[in-house]
């Protein structure tokens, strides 16, 4: 009984590794917390305190944008943008996204950290949205 057990666990353990080694994309953006949606643009924008990088960014009008916000800082933050999205509050090392489409026409989007007051301390950027 307890040897078929043992066994039952390899099978269990062997399949869970085979299961990693098989990820596809897709499965890999959820386990990385980023959504599936094909998207014209993907950005990726580290953090920390207290600053974006980069923090300027150019996207062409009506684009369907991802943001990836990576948090490279000791502190939790997210990445906002009023009336379009944003990420969760992410830890340390996490990271996390969101998709919007840009305005059609020329506009610039802010996008900052919502936490405390670390949009005065640094954490702020434009996308600048051109035609
Ligand atoms: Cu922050």
């Amino acid at each position: 009984m307890k040897l078929l057990l043992k066994l039952t666990l390899v099978a269990v353990i062997g399949s869970f590794i085979l299961g990693c080694g098989e990820m596809n994309d897709e499965e890999a953006r959820a386990v990385n917390g980023i959504d599936e949606v094909d998207v014209d643009v993907e950005l990726e924008i580290a953090g920390g305190e207290y600053y974006y990088e980069p923090d300027e960014i150019t996207v062409e009008a009506g684009s369907e944008v991802r943001i990836i916000f990576v948090n490279e800082g000791d502190a939790g933050h997210d990445l906002v943008i009023d009336d379009v999205g944003g990420t969760e509050i992410i830890e340390p090392g996490g990271k996390d996204s969101f998709v919007f489409t840009a305005p059609e026409g020329e506009a610039t989007l802010v996008f900052y950290c919502s936490i405390g007051n670390h949009r005065e301390l640094g954490m702020e950027g434009e996308i600048e949205i051109l035609e």
